[in-house]
């Protein structure tokens, strides 16, 4: 058997964060988390692009955009969608998931989905650096990997 697995390695890696704006308090913190994490592993802080939008409906087409540019190794989507703030959670969580999937098998790199979907703010917090660790952390490890297994299957 051979197995094949990426490195999590950050030199000379170029990353996106596509960052939703929407539950700011939460995201910011996926933000920090993915790019303390970043630099972790040796990514420079000028090789890494972060792009702004509303909320998380609008992650899958700058995710999308940015991917085609090709100026950067992967692209990280961060937002936090919560069932307490909105009637309309489950279509913005739906979207956000399909969108990001679809712009993921589209895009040459990889395209990670770092979307929280949480029934309160309380949760998301938990797991945006509170008990439940930070999921921005573990998409921009995400993205280090799998730079490098794509590269490894070419
Ligand atoms: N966007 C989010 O990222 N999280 C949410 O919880 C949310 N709620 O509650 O509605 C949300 N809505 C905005 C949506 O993502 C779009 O920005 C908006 O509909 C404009 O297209």
């Amino acid at each position: 058997m051979v197995e094949h697995k990426g490195a999590v390695t950050g030199a000379g890696r170029k990353i996106a964060l596509v960052v939703s704006r929407y539950n700011e308090a939460v995201t910011r913190q996926l933000q920090n988390g993915a790019e303390s994490e970043l630099r972790r592993f040796g990514v420079v802080a000028s090789d890494v692009d972060v792009y702004e939008v509303p909320g998380a409906f609008e992650l899958p087409c700058v995710a999308d955009r940015v991917a085609r540019q090709g100026r950067h190794d992967a692209v990280v989507c961060l937002g936090a969608v919560i069932r307490g703030a909105t009637p309309h959670f489950d279509f913005v969580a739906a979207e956000a998931a399909k969108g990001v999937a679809q712009a993921a098998s589209k895009a040459t790199c990889p395209v990670v989905f770092g979307v929280l979907t949480c029934d309160t703010e309380e949760q998301a917090r938990e797991r945006a650096g509170g008990k439940a660790g930070n999921r921005g952390a573990e998409c921009a490890r995400a993205a280090l990997e799998l730079i490098d297994l794509y590269r490894q299957i070419g």
